[in-house]
């Protein structure tokens, strides 16, 4: 178990494409743990491993809400999700808009349009292949994780005029601490 530090933006490592997963290998599982360990500690609902300074095309998803008891100490039930070298296809004319975040722009939030289904081909932390069609906050996420893959941020997406108001705010932020 370890929970790893996040990079955060304006962090060049980011900015890399990462390389896809070759060796599938206890290496590679003991990521995939330390990765959930900390996307849970964050919390997050999804994590790509550049965002712990892995190059490497490897994403885990939890859309369950983060704490695994509430308030008044229920247990919510964890669905961990893992994606290796993930490749999209059929996504819908169709948009939708979701508020995200990023762990790696810390508290900072903003609508982001994007294709409202998608197919994806995947592979497991075993090598196996898998597809499914994701649709929902699910297809919202997943291609939130695959544009760190390509070295894109949410924010990315943004007008240069809200892009530039969400960095001020994050500097503003950062400041204040
Ligand atoms: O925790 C996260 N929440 C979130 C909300 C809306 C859309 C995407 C996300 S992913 C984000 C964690 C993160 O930065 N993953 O890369
Ligand atoms: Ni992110």
């Amino acid at each position: 178990m370890a929970i790893l530090p996040i990079l955060e933006t304006p962090d060049p490592r980011l900015r890399q494409i990462s390389k896809p997963v070759e060796t599938f290998d206890d290496a590679l599982r003991t990521l995939i743990a330390d990765m959930f360990d900390t996307m849970y500690d964050a919390p997050g609902i999804g994590l790509a491993a550049i965002q712990v300074g892995v190059p490497q095309r490897v994403l885990v998803i939890d859309l369950q809400e983060p704490d695994p008891e509430d308030a008044e100490g229920k247990k919510v039930i964890r669905n961990p999700r893992i994606f290796i070298n993930p490749v999209f296809s059929e996504q819908t004319e169709e948009h939708s808009v979701y508020q995200e975040g990023c762990l790696s722009v810390p508290e900072q939030y903003a609508d982001v349009t994007r294709p409202a289904e998608i197919t994806v081909d995947w592979q497991d932390e075993y090598g196996k292949p898998h597809r499914e069609r994701m649709t929902g906050l699910m297809a919202t996420c997943i291609q939130h994780e695959h544009d760190h893959l390509e070295g894109i941020l949410f924010i990315d997406h943004l007008s240069r005029l809200k892009r530039d108001m969400v960095l001020k705010k994050l500097a503003k932020a950062r400041k204040a601490a």
